[in-house]
């Protein structure tokens, strides 16, 4: 019998199993992976139609099966399904916006921005079901409390997040990766721990009926990629 397990400096380590496929399958695979994703795209206006919880819960699993450094995991994501919470969340989220378009935001930036049609105002985030916020985690604590960093975290939330909204996607549901900046007072509304910081609030449900979304295009593959063959 083929062993199923090692040590290696004390540590134990188990048999991966893993799954390949035939260089057919393989790219038929990932050209039709491509194409489904490719069909994602941020939606800025939302139904209210519900959502069940349990989805909300599978799509945050999956967002935490990402890479982190030396697997500390540094995130928590808060799931805001309660009305007055979003309520207040919204006032505070506009408030900053208010500032940051009308004060923060150059002419420049403003114009980057004309094409997607964005504003100050926020009503997803109370029209939404659900309101994702992720939280990178800068350090923990430990029981004698002394202080840890954590390694990576800005990269490790990123990445998670880009599995979060893959998810979201995949589950024939809809978000946006809404920034308002600063965003302390998200940490503050959801009384989060002084190690934990706001890194993105993604709205989540289905988009309301018809929507429109800016006619972009995304860059070709040459201008993205360069091979070393
Ligand atoms: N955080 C603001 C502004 C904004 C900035 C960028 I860069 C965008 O791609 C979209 C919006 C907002 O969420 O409206």
């Amino acid at each position: 019998m083929s062993k199923k397990e090692i040590n290696i400096d004390g540590f134990r380590h188990i048999l991966h199993e893993h799954r390949s496929f035939s260089k057919e399958e393989m790219i038929e695979k990932s050209n039709s992976f491509y194409q489904w994703l490719n069909q994602r795209r941020s939606i800025r206006e939302f139904s209210d139609q519900h959502v069940p919880k349990e989805v909300i819960e599978n799509i945050i699993k999956t967002a935490s099966t990402a890479p982190s450094g030396a697997h500390k995991q540094p995130w928590t994501f808060c799931a805001v399904s309660n009305t007055e919470l979003k309520h207040k969340i919204r006032i505070a989220a506009e408030a900053e916006e208010k500032e940051t378009y009308e004060n923060r935001m150059g002419e420049r930036w403003k114009n980057d921005l004309a094409p997607i049609a964005t504003d100050m105002f926020k009503p997803f985030l109370e029209i939404a079901p659900w309101l994702i916020i992720a939280c990178k985690r800068a350090y923990e604590t430990k029981e004698d409390g002394s202080k840890h960093n954590n390694y990576y975290v800005n990269e490790s939330v990123g990445l998670a997040c880009g599995m979060l909204i893959t998810a979201i996607h995949n589950a024939g549901l809809v978000t946006l990766t809404h920034t308002p900046s600063p965003m302390k007072f998200l940490t503050q509304l959801l009384k989060r721990p002084e190690n934990e910081r706001a890194f993105l609030l993604l709205p989540v449900g289905y988009p309301k009926q018809p929507v429109f979304v800016p006619d972009l295009k995304r860059k070709n593959l040459d201008e993205i990629a360069v091979f070393y063959e």
